[in-house]
């Protein structure tokens, strides 16, 4: 029996992965939580149905990509199993025309230490999606005797979950900037909802973003869980759709970290890494100015690259912006083609969730 899973940070020598699969990627119907996500601009706003096949396979061609590049460094990769997405489903207190995917799995699954936790979607769609990682927990189960299979607390998702008339076809962005500015988020507080990118693993410290897709609940929830740990909330009062810490505020080694330019930490939340000598150096600039087509999320994606140790990075073949910016600091970089796989959920870091790094929890912020 061997240990399988150990992860505490972003940037430990990487030694075993799960990089997502695209099949039957489904746009999701709107639903209370998701409409806030979906610029009013957006093609895809009103759409919903299975991915057109080609752009499936293209996005697996991306993540296959991806997988060769770990492989040829020696980390060992392991793969969801995708359900049919495109099914409505049902619970006790909500029904949903569709699921989604299981690209991201950096938005199910949580590693701290020897444990995996499947997340707290807020999205209905997802709320079955951390079904095709249970043949891998089972696994690792198997296979490593300390392994901790969790899950957290399943939110009910009732209409109570959610404002009412929060979203509004005219709302513009300079009202939604004042929206989250406010730290007024479409979710409630009746229990906690959280998706695992939001929470940003520093070793005894999890920065966790507040914003569309995980609340305040969710962070007393984790402080409790995690009596050992420090919770610290963050919020980009500059992202007009504040959801996922990992193309905002991005570790790359100890002492280091990257900072979307558009979105700084709210008043007082640097000051915890200004104490403790961090460098918080905004990002390079992305090198496209649109998004691929059908992609929910912005050209930040940019920044969501996988460190595979504290001097090497993966980062995507065509932000050279970025690149130079982490060629700059030090780190040798490795390209991958993925951008393709973008519009199923994001990138290198998105596209993939921990299993194994070296070390250990640390102490970064004594
Ligand atoms: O900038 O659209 C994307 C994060 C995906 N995990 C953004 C955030």
């Amino acid at each position: 029996m061997a240990k399988i899973v150990n992860s505490w940070n972003d940037w430990d020598p990487l030694k075993r992965v799960i990089v997502g699969r695209c099949d039957n990627s489904v746009i999701p119907p709107e639903e209370p939580a998701t409409s806030e996500k979906v610029p009013v601009d957006s093609e895809m706003r009103g759409m919903w149905g299975l991915r057109p096949l080609a752009t499936v396979e293209r996005g697996n061609e991306c993540l296959e990509n991806l997988v060769k590049a770990v492989e040829d460094r020696g980390v060992v990769v392991d793969r969801p199993t995708p359900l049919q997405w495109n099914q409505a489903i049902g619970t006790p207190d909500f029904r949903n025309d569709s699921m989604m995917t299981c690209m991201p799995p950096r938005d199910i699954l949580l590693t701290i230490g020897n444990e995996i936790m499947a997340s707290a979607n807020s999205f209905r769609c997802r709320y079955f999606e951390y079904l095709a990682y249970w043949p891998l927990m089972k696994q690792y189960f198997d296979e490593d005797p300390e392994f901790l299979w969790t899950q957290a607390p399943r939110p009910r998702l009732t209409d109570a979950s959610y404002k009412h008339n929060y979203y509004d076809e005219k709302i513009t962005l300079e009202e939604r900037l004042v929206r989250t500015a406010n730290k007024d988020f479409v979710t409630t507080e009746v229990e906690p909802m959280w998706d695992a990118a939001d929470v940003m693993r520093m070793g005894k410290d999890l920065f966790i973003q507040h914003g569309l897709t995980t609340n305040r609940t969710a962070m007393e929830w984790f402080q409790r869980y995690y009596p050992e740990l420090r919770v610290h909330a963050m919020n980009f009062p500059g992202d007009p759709y504040p959801i996922h810490i990992d193309a905002t505020f991005v570790p790359l080694r100890p002492g280091l970290i990257i900072n979307n330019p558009n979105r700084h930490p709210a008043e007082g939340q640097l000051a915890i890494f200004e104490a403790n000598d961090w460098q918080v150096v905004d990002a390079a600039q992305p090198a496209h100015t649109e998004p691929p087509a059908l992609c929910y999320s912005s050209v930040w994606l940019s920044m969501n690259c996988l460190v595979l140790d504290p001097s090497t990075v993966i980062v995507e073949a065509s932000e050279v912006n970025q690149q130079e910016q982490m060629d700059k600091l030090g780190m040798n970089v490795i390209p991958v083609d993925l951008r393709d796989a973008y519009p199923f959920g994001g990138g290198l870091h998105c596209s993939t969730a921990d299993v194994y790094r070296e070390g250990g929890c640390e102490d970064y912020f004594p």
